[in-house]
């Protein structure tokens, strides 16, 4: 653990301004370790600290680049009206990140913004839709070749299938009965989901500008609860518009959060209906009927991908997401697999709501 006053120091090798900073831990994503440094005085920003998880991201001045490139072309280029993105703070000496004992990136922190585990009502729902359709559509004349490739196959299933029979073919025989149920769910789908990639492989969808990790808490309101912008850009890379729609539909859409057991796990209509329009209304115009005919399967797709990752954690021993207790990745795999179970009922019910 690190302590309150080496943080305080670290915040002071950024450009910061004001000072009499405190710190306190944020507690909800499942890879870096972020602090909320509040300003003592008013006038001056509130900073966000995060300490870069290595273990994920291996290059580092790729990761930062691509921040820098993605928040300097979305402030140039958004709509008028529409917030800036969070700057970032360069060090005292000009790098945008920090190397003590890790790698720290400092970003400024908009007051009176804050985001959300779960949706709250519809209106938040059409809100977020809008924040990840603009950001889609105002990235869409980046060049890709402008964007490093952080995490290679991303979203690809079947790089996430290999990974998990390397990791199955490491494990006991006996330990393979407590996920037998989970596996048997896996083979029964995973064909049919691998439609989307053959699609892309074979250039019949559009690679994108994505965000790639469209989380609902990835997306900020402001106190009038509008949205503000995407935050986390860690995974800005080329992909399909899909991975954004269904993988913010698993989290704003879901009735339980993905630590929740499997019971009472499904797809809020109005919540999918709600977020859906205001996601549309931004991008309808750019896609292609390719596009729009797989949208629906992006919403089995992104929760069945989440559960294969998390099952191959929980069998490596939990090296990659942060859990809290053993059999966390195992539950958060569960489920993941019974949301992708829901959405598979329900397609036709969500492909009537989308073309509402
Ligand atoms: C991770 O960083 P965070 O917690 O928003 C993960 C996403 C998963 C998500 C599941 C780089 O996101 O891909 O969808 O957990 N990010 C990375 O909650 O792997
Ligand atoms: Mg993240």
């Amino acid at each position: 653990m690190i302590a309150n006053h080496q943080i305080r120091q670290i915040v002071k090798s950024f450009q910061v301004e004001g000072g009499g900073f405190t710190v306190s831990k944020i507690g909800a994503g499942h890879i870096h370790d972020t602090y909320h440094v509040k300003n003592a005085k008013s006038t001056c920003p509130d900073y966000l600290l995060q300490k870069i998880n290595e273990r994920v991201f291996h290059n580092v001045d790729a990761l930062i680049e691509n921040s820098v490139t993605v928040i300097s072309h979305f402030n140039q280029h958004k709509r008028s009206g529409m917030p800036d993105m969070p700057k970032i703070i360069p060090t005292v000496d000009g790098r945008f990140h920090l190397q003590s004992n890790g790698y720290w990136r400092l970003t400024e922190f908009i007051k009176e913004s804050r985001s959300f585990d779960r949706v709250q009502n519809s209106d938040q729902a059409y809100e977020g839709g809008k924040a990840v359709g603009a950001f889609i559509k105002v990235m869409a004349n980046l060049p890709l070749n402008r964007l490093n490739v952080i995490i290679p196959n991303f979203h690809d299933l079947k790089y996430r299938l290999a990974e998990l029979d390397t990791a199955l073919n490491d494990i006991p025989r006996n330990k393979l009965k407590e996920i037998s149920t989970e596996i048997a769910f896996i083979k029964k789908y995973a064909d049919q989901l691998l439609v989307i990639e053959s699609m892309r492989n074979a250039g019949k969808l559009p690679i994108r500008v994505c965000h790639n990790d469209t989380k609902f808490n990835n997306i900020l309101f402001d106190d009038s609860g509008k949205a503000v912008c995407l935050i986390d850009l860690d995974t800005v890379m080329p992909g399909l518009i899909h991975y954004d729609f269904g993988d913010a539909i698993r989290s704003c859409a879901a009735t339980a959060n993905e630590d929740a057991d499997i019971e009472g796990v499904d797809i809020d209509l109005e919540s999918f209906q709600a977020f859906s329009h205001g996601f549309m209304g931004m991008v309808d115009d750019m896609l292609i009927d390719a596009e729009r005919e797989y949208m629906v399967l992006s919403v089995v797709l992104m929760p069945f991908i989440m559960g294969v990752r998390f099952l191959t954690d929980h069998l490596r021993g939990d090296k990659y997401f942060k859990v809290e207790y053993t059999g966390h990745n195992l539950i958060r795999t569960k489920n993941q697999l019974a949301l992708a179970g829901k959405a598979i009922k329900l397609q036709l019910d969500l492909k009537a709501l989308l073309n509402k």
